[in-house]
């Protein structure tokens, strides 16, 4: 930790970044593009134990996220529980087959094709965990006032960036997934008023021979307009 000194009341710290050379910068900026280039989303996985203590860390990862004023309004339910499991993939595929059967739109099922999704979802049973993130859009004080959080979409949306990025390091897979709707998950797990389901996440290793759609990302002249 560094030095600390008082700014208008409040505590501060001294924080200082490593000084890489520009063509370091060059490099490590390369290199991270090309690692998180090799991340994938998958969606067979293995049933593979994963030791509690590297979910525990990759948790710990997502939470560094920036959050609207430091609120950090999130929660991650990490599930293992096979009967829970279980209940949860009964009730996301319930919801599933009635957006595959009539609740998405022919162009959106039409997207959807080449990804090779459907209403079945064994992964939620296979995969060794489960992560759902919920989001807190406000705090509710020891006398049962609300408080708002800010920025709550933005803010969780960070974290759950973060914890993909901790999962790829690692070297696990994950694969984001959005049963629509997802109360089911508020319900089974008993969540408090205040939280509301934002993603659901199985972690773990892929199966033996995987094989995922070959997307291509767009290029930067897409995605990106520079004003010099
Ligand atoms: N939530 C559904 C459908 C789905 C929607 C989108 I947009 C995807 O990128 C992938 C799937 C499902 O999980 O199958």
């Amino acid at each position: 930790m560094g030095k600390k000194k008082l700014i208008e009341g409040y505590e501060y710290e001294s924080y200082s970044k490593e000084s890489y050379s520009e063509s370091e910068v060059l490099i490590r900026s390369k290199r991270y593009f090309e690692w998180m280039d090799k991340r994938r989303t998958v969606r067979k996985f293995s049933d593979r134990p994963i030791a509690k203590e590297i979910i525990d860390n990759i948790l710990r990862s997502a939470s560094t996220a920036p959050s609207g004023a430091h609120k950090q309004p999130w929660a991650f339910c990490v599930i293992t529980n096979a009967d829970l499991k279980k209940q949860i993939r009964d009730a996301a595929e319930k919801e599933e087959y009635d957006s595959y059967h009539g609740r998405m739109s022919e162009e959106w099922m039409k997207d959807l094709k080449p990804l090779g999704t459907d209403w079945n979802k064994p992964f939620l049973e296979v995969a060794p965990y489960l992560i759902v993130i919920f989001k807190k859009p406000y705090n509710l004080d020891k006398e049962g006032k609300k408080h708002n959080n800010y920025y709550v979409n933005e803010s969780v949306g960070l974290a759950a960036g973060f914890l993909l990025t901790a999962i790829h390091d690692a070297g696990l897979v994950a694969l984001t997934h959005t049963p629509s709707p997802m109360n089911f998950l508020t319900r089974l797990l008993k969540r408090p008023e205040n939280e509301r389901p934002f993603l659901l996440i199985p972690v773990g290793y892929p199966v033996d021979e995987t094989f995922v759609p070959c997307l291509k990302r767009k290029p930067l002249e897409e995605i990106a307009t520079y004003y010099d």
